[in-house]
């Protein structure tokens, strides 16, 4: 039996989104490659190449290190991974914001290091004073969110750069979400504007890639040795990657999507998808519902539990924030007629 495929139309909580279409055809052409095994499939391995050159001109990365993970999960994991390779404590630590994505439990877990997490201020950034009382000498690793997944907020990258250089610890930026973002905005992000060690960053996300297509980028060369495994009976000597079998769909589609949208596709994508949330922010607030105010496509409401659940049964695809608010992800498919047409079962729903 064959499943419909899935229906954009009603997504509005999702980080994932259509793929463009130069991205969707390169994907197909690649199903069958695995740069698992570069030294086999080469037409892939220089293809990755060509993407770890394009994230970094998007980063400001300016010797490039780093491959396309299968999501900002892998990457996550691989940037705890290589900091307490690095190090040598025998109990290691991590400090991550609690704005945190939840794959740094996953990271901790797997990877048996200790996991702290620091509070947000009531600007949804993370407390410094916080972050600083936490780290300490077995400190390997000192995460930032450049666009945190609930709120879409950026920490203060600066400062926590400066307190992971002092206890000595990695300084970890996840852009998974963010990334294809802040390049049009005025937060300083970049590894060329802050001290950066490895960052996060998806394709498979702003980017408009296909499924998957993450990045983990690093300015380290030694990260990567960190991270490698040697691999005796393949072409290819070692192996950095956390999965072995990877997908060539998802690099190829990524570098497709970016030498198609980089810089300005993504920028009109990006004022498109802001304007979209600062309309849909106001039209909430004209309807007397609190929100929390958008810097990045990403908006937060205080909607009832009633109403939310009603929309729900609408067939609107939305999800809540850990604290209970509505949470819409202006993602590139969704449109301003998407939008209107959810505020008009809003009125029809609150009604009832
Ligand atoms: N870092 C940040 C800041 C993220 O927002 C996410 C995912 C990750 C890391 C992990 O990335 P991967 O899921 O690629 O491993 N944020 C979304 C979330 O957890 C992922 C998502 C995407 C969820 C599409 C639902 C969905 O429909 O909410």
């Amino acid at each position: 039996m064959r499943a419909e495929p899935q229906d954009f139309g009603r997504v509005l909580s999702s980080m994932c989104t259509t793929p463009h279409p130069a991205a969707r055809e390169a994907a197909e052409q690649f199903l069958a490659t695995n740069p698992g095994d570069p030294d086999t499939y080469q037409a892939v391995a220089d293809l990755e190449a060509q993407a770890i050159t394009q994230l970094a001109e998007i980063t400001g990365l300016a010797s490039p290190h780093g491959y396309v993970a299968s999501g900002g999960t892998e990457a996550n994991i691989q940037a705890v991974r290589a900091a307490r390779n690095l190090a040598t404590t025998a109990e290691p630590n991590v400090v991550v914001p609690d704005s945190g994505h939840f794959s740094f439990q996953k990271a901790a877990g797997v990877l048996n290091v200790e996991l702290r997490t620091a509070p947000t201020t009531d600007e949804y950034r993370v407390d410094l004073d916080a972050v600083s009382a936490l780290a300490d000498e077995d400190t390997v690793l000192i995460a930032g969110v450049a666009g945190t997944t609930e709120y879409g907020r950026v920490d203060p990258l600066g400062e926590l750069s400066r307190i992971a250089r002092d206890v000595d610890a990695l300084f970890h930026v996840d852009a998974a979400w963010g990334g294809f973002v802040l390049p049009f905005t005025d937060y300083e992000w970049r590894f060329d504007q802050v001290p950066i060690d490895t960052m996060t960053i998806d394709p498979h996300k702003m980017g408009q890639a296909a499924v998957p297509a993450g990045g983990f980028l690093t300015s380290m060369p030694d990260v990567l040795d960190a991270l490698a495994i040697d691999t005796p009976y393949l072409e290819s000597t070692d192996q950095a990657t956390l999965t072995g079998t990877r997908s060539g769909a998802g690099i190829a589609s990524a570098v497709a999507a970016m030498e198609e949208l980089w810089r300005t596709g993504y920028r009109d994508q990006f004022q498109r998808s802001m304007q979209n949330t600062e309309w849909l922010a106001d039209a909430f607030a004209d309807r007397g519902f609190d929100t929390v105010s958008p810097t990045l496509p990403l908006l937060a409401i205080d909607l009832p539990d009633g109403l939310f659940s009603r929309l729900r049964e609408e067939g609107w695809r939305i999800s809540r924030t850990g604290a209970g608010e509505l949470r819409i992800v202006c993602m590139p498919h969704v449109t301003r007629e998407q939008l209107s047409a959810f505020m008009a079962d809003v009125d029809a729903l609150r009604a009832r």
